[in-house]
């Protein structure tokens, strides 16, 4: 049975930086990731905020909004069968310390906060993150 999905991706400012945007998309397409959109952008903390939105009573919603405004960041639709739990996956976990061996942020991250990929969540959270970039 075919559950194909699609799930956002984005390359953090801090491995924009270091140029590993190949590198990491060359990751997801090893692994059997589909780059159906993509687009390099800054944006507004404003935006970051509102992105974030579920984080604003966490102690480092600040500076998360800061950072994710800072630079250029590489945002990214992905299509793979069951793609949001593969993506959560392949990124592992948030804090780059905890993240199995082989996994983008165990690689590329360099902190809790700069961990360098964004991964939607959930199917429902997926939904509502490509529209908030490619709307329209
Ligand atoms: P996720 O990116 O693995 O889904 P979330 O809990 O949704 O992790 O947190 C969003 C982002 O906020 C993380 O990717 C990380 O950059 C940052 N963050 C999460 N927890 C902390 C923390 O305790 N200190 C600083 N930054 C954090
Ligand atoms: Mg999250």
């Amino acid at each position: 049975m075919s559950n194909m999905e699609q799930t956002l991706s984005i390359i953090k400012p801090d491995a924009v930086e270091r140029n590993l945007e190949n590198e990491i998309k060359e990751m997801f397409k090893i692994n059997g990731f589909t780059i159906l959109k993509e687009k390099k952008i800054q944006i507004e903390k404003s935006e970051a905020e509102k992105f974030y939105k579920v984080h604003e009573t966490k102690p480092f919603y600040n500076d998360l909004c800061d950072y994710l405004s800072s630079g250029p960041i590489v945002v990214m639709v992905l299509e793979k069968e069951n793609a949001v739990f593969g993506n959560r996956e392949l990124m592992g976990a948030t804090n780059p310390k905890d993240a199995d061996d082989g996994t983008i942020r165990k690689k590329y991250g360099i902190s809790i906060d700069k961990n360098s990929v964004h991964g939607s969540d959930s199917f429902e959270n997926a939904k509502i993150e490509i529209d908030f970039f490619f709307k329209d």
